[in-house]
C-alpha cells in the first residue's frame, strides 16, 4: 500500500499518531504537501462524510477522523506556511455562527499564511458582530466565512448583508466557502468572492486585489 493510501486509511480510522507518521513519510518521499492534502487527507474526509450519510459512521467516528486529519496537517503546516507571513495582506477568518466544523477553515488559513498573508483566525461559531468587531480592529483586506452545514447558510447571508451595510468594512472583500456553498449561493448572498477549495481561494483573493489596483 502506498503512503498516501495508508494516510487515507488512518484518517478514516481516526488514528492520529499513525496519520502524523504517514504525513511525515510522504514528505520524505518528496510528495508535495498540497498533493498529500488532496489525495491522502481531503479524500478521506469525503469518504467519512459518505459513510456518515449511509449510517455506517456516527458522530464519534467523524470526530476522531477530523482529529487525525488535524494531526497530519500539523506536520505539513511548516512546509506550506514558510516564513514570509504578512507581506501580502491580512485576512480575518472564521466559521459562521451555529457551525463547529473547522478543518476546512484551518486549511484555508494555512494556505493564506503560505501565500504571505497575516491570518486572524476567529475560530468556530462566529457571529456577524464578532466578524465586524475584528474587521474594525484589524483592517484586513479580506474576511473569509466558512460554512459546512446547510442549516447555517442563512446565517452566512445575514452576516454578509450585515457587514456590507457597515461603513467599517470599506474595501474589505468578503469571501465565502465550505462544502455546501456554491458560486450561485455566493452571488445571491452578495459576497465578493467564492472558492471551492483552499488553493483556489488564494487565486480568487489575488484576482480581487489585482482588480482593486487597476
Ligand atoms: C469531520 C466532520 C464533523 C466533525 C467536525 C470536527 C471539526 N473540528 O471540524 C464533527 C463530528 C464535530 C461534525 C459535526 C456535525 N456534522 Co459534520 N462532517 C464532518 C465531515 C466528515 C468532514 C468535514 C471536513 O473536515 N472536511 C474536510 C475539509 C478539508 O473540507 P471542507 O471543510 O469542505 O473545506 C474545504 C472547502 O470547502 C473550502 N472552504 C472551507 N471553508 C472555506 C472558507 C472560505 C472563505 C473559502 C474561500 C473556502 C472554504 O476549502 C477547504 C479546503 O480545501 C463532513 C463531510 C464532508 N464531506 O464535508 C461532515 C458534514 C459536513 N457534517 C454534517 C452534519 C450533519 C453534522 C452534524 C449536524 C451531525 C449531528 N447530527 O450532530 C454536526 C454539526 C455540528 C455543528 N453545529 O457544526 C453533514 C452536513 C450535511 C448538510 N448538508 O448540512 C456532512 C456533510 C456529513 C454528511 N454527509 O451528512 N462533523
Amino acid at each position: 500500500m502506498g503512503i498516501l493510501e495508508q494516510l487515507y486509511q488512518n484518517i478514516i480510522k481516526g488514528k492520529a499518531p499513525e496519520a502524523k507518521i504517514c504525513a511525515q513519510k510522504a514528505l520524505e518521499e518528496n510528495i508535495l504537501p498540497q498533493e498529500i492534502i488532496s489525495k491522502g487527507m481531503n479524500s478521506a474526509m469525503e469518504e467519512v462524510g459518505l459513510r456518515f450519510s449511509r449510517n455506517e459512521f456516527f458522530l464519534p467516528e467523524m470526530m476522531v477522523a477530523s482529529r487525525a486529519m488535524k494531526a497530519g496537517m500539523e506536520i505539513l503546516e511548516p512546509y506550506i506556511v514558510g516564513e514570509s507571513i504578512g507581506h501580502a495582506g491580512k485576512i480575518v477568518l472564521g466559521t459562521i455562527e451555529g457551525d463547529l466544523h473547522d478543518v476546512g477553515k484551518n486549511l484555508v488559513a494555512m494556505m493564506f499564511k503560505g501565500a504571505g498573508f497575516n491570518v486572524v483566525d476567529l475560530g468556530i461559531d462566529v457571529s456577524k458582530e464578532k466578524f465586524l468587531e475584528s474587521i474594525q480592529k484589524e483592517s484586513p483586506q479580506f474576511v473569509g466565512i466558512s460554512a459546512l452545514i446547510t442549516t447555517v447558510l442563512p446565517n452566512v447571508v445575514e452576516a454578509v448583508d450585515y457587514l456590507k451595510k457597515s461603513e467599517v468594512v470599506g474595501n474589505c472583500k468578503i469571501l465565502v466557502g465550505g462544502a455546501p456553498v456554491t458560486p450561485e449561493f455566493a452571488k445571491a448572498a452578495k459576497a465578493d468572492g467564492y472558492a471551492p477549495d483552499a488553493g483556489s481561494a488564494i487565486q480568487v483573493a489575488k484576482t480581487l486585489i489585482a482588480g482593486q489596483v487597476q
